[in-house]
C-alpha cells in the first residue's frame, strides 16, 4: 500500500513529506493507521546526527497512537479496530529481561530494532524500491506503519488519540522514572533539570507522590510558570546564580545537621555536565540521581568518584522504566480519570505538512508538546 509519511532524508536536514510504499504485516506483525504522534526531543536528537544509531533515510517518530487495521499470521493478542500505542520499549514477557522482573528492557527485538529494521532483518517502507529504515521500531511520522505485536499496547477506546500519544513517550518516561526508577516517597525533595516534554512530566509524577519540596532548574525563565502548573514549588535558573548545585543544596537544608541536597534529583536535558549538576545536588548518604537526557555520541558523564563514596546512587531510566504493554493501558486509564494532566502539555498541533514547524518550536523553547495530526 501507499501511505504519507515524513522522510528523515540526512543529518539536520528538514523532514521531507511524501508518498512511501508500505508492505503489510508479516508473521506476529500489526499494521497500524496511526491517527497522531508527539514530537519528542529524542526524534530531534536522531535528525540532528548526534544519534550514534541513527540511520538514513528513515522515518522518524515514537510517540504514537492509532488504530489496527490488519494483523500477520500468528497475531493472537490484537485484531482489527483496537486502539493502540506503539512501544519503542517493547515488552515480549519471556526474554531473559522481561522474565527478570528487574528491567523493563526487553531484549527480543533490540538488535534488529536499533538497525532500523523489523525482527526479520527487513524494512517494510520504501520509495522507488529504495528501502527506508524503521525507527525505534516505530516510525509513527506515517500515516501507517508496521510494528511487532509485541511492541503495541492496547488502550481504552474512548480515549482521544490527540492526547495518549504523548503517553508513548513522554508522559510515561517523567510519571515512571518518579514511580518505577527512583520510587520516591511521600515527603521528599526532588530537583529537576530541565522542564520541557519530559521534565514537566516528572514534575507531575512527584507530585503524584507526594513529594514536599520540587525545585526546577531551566534556563529558560518561561519554564517557571510552566514547572509551577505541575507541582514545582521552587525555581532556579542557572544563569542567574552563581553556582546551581549550591543554590539547590542551600533550599533544601533540612534536619538538625542541617545537610543539604535533594533526596532526589533528575537530569531532563541531556547536557552531560548538567547530569554532573544533578548528581551533586543530591544529598550525601541517600541521594538518587536519575539520567533521563539522551546524550549524542561521543558525550560522557564526569564527577569525583567521592560523590558516590559518600552514598550518592547515579541511575538512569528508558520509558521509565515501564513495561509497555501492562503500564500504558493504565496510565491511559489515569488520564482517562483525572488523576494525570496531558492536555496542557500539548502546546502545539499541526498536520503533517507543516511537521517541521513542530521541530522549530522545539528549537526556539517555544512548544512543550507538538503533535502531529493524521
Ligand atoms: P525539551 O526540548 O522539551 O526540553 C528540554 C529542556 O531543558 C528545555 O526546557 C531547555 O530550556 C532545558 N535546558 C536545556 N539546557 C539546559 C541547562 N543547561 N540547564 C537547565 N535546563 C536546560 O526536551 P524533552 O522532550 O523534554 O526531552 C528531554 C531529554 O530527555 C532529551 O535529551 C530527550 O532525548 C530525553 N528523553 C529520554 C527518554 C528516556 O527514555 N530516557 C525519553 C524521552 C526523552
Ligand atoms: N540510540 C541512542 C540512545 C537513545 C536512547 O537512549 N533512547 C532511549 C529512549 S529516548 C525516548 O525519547 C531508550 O529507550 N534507550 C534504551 C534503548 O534500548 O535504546 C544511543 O546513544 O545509541
Ligand atoms: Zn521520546
Amino acid at each position: 500500500m501507499k501511505t504519507r509519511a515524513a522522510v528523515a532524508v540526512g543529518a539536520g536536514k528538514p523532514l521531507e513529506v511524501m508518498e512511501v510504499d508500505l508492505e503489510g504485516p508479516r508473521e506476529g506483525e500489526v499494521l497500524v493507521e496511526v491517527k497522531a504522534t508527539g514530537i519528542c526531543h529524542t526524534d530531534e536528537f536522531t535528525l540532528s546526527g548526534a544519534d550514534p544509531e541513527g540511520i538514513f533515510p528513515a522515518i522518524l517518530g515514537h510517540e504514537g497512537a492509532g488504530v489496527v487495521v490488519d494483523v500477520g499470521k500468528g497475531v493472537t493478542s490484537l485484531r482489527k479496530g483496537d486502539h493502540v500505542i506503539p512501544l519503542y520499549t517493547p515488552e515480549c514477557r519471556s526474554c531473559p529481561s522481561c522474565l527478570s522482573r528487574k528491567t523493563n528492557l526487553c531484549t527480543a527485538i533490540r538488535a534488529t530494532q536499533g538497525q532500523g529494521l523489523m525482527p526479520d532483518g527487513t524494512s517494510r517502507f520504501s520509495v522507488g524500491g529504495e528501502k527506508i529504515h524503521h525507527y525505534m521500531g516505530c516510525s509513527t511520522f506515517s500515516n501507517f506503519t508496521v510494528l511487532p505485536e509485541i511492541a503495541l499496547a492496547r488502550v481504552n477506546p474512548d480515549a482521544p488519540f490527540d492526547k495518549i500519544c504523548y503517553i508513548g513517550c513522554g508522559v510515561t518516561t517523567g510519571i515512571g522514572a518518579v514511580i518505577n526508577t527512583a520510587r520516591v516517597e511521600i515527603g521528599a525533595t526532588a530537583a529537576v533539570f530541565g522542564l520541557g516534554g519530559i521534565g514537566l512530566n516528572v514534575i507531575q509524577g512527584l507530585r503524584l507522590a507526594g513529594a514536599d519540596m520540587i525545585v526546577g532548574v531551566d534556563l529558560n525563565n518561561d519554564k517557571k510558570a510552566w514547572g509551577e502548573r505541575f507541582g514545582m514549588t521552587h525555581f532556579v535558573n542557572p544563569s542567574e546564580v552563581e553556582d546551581v548545585v549550591a543554590e539547590i543544596v542551600n533550599l533544601t537544608r533540612r534536619g538538625a545537621d542541617q545537610i543539604g541536597g535533594a533526596d532526589y534529583t533528575f537530569d531532563c536535558t541531556g547536557n552531560v555536565k548538567v547530569m554532573r549538576q544533578a548528581l551533586e545536588a543530591s544529598h550525601r548518604g541517600w541521594g538518587k540521581s536519575v539520567v533521563i537526557g539522551v546524550a549524542g555520541a561521543g558525550q560522557e558523564i564526569a564527577t569525583r568518584p567521592f560523590q558516590l563514596v559518600t552514598g550518592r546512587s547515579w541511575m538512569g531510566t528508558a520509558f521509565g522504566g515501564a513495561r509497555g504493554r501492562t503500564d500504558v493501558p493504565r496510565i491511559v486509564d489515569w488520564y482517562m480519570e483525572g488523576k494525570i494532566q496531558i492536555d496542557p502539555m500539548i502546546t502545539h498541533t499541526m498536520p503533517l505538512d507543516d511537521i517541521n514547524t513542530g521541530f522549530d518550536l522545539m528549537h526556539r523553547g517555544e512548544s512543550i508538546r507538538s503533535v502531529v495530526i493524521y
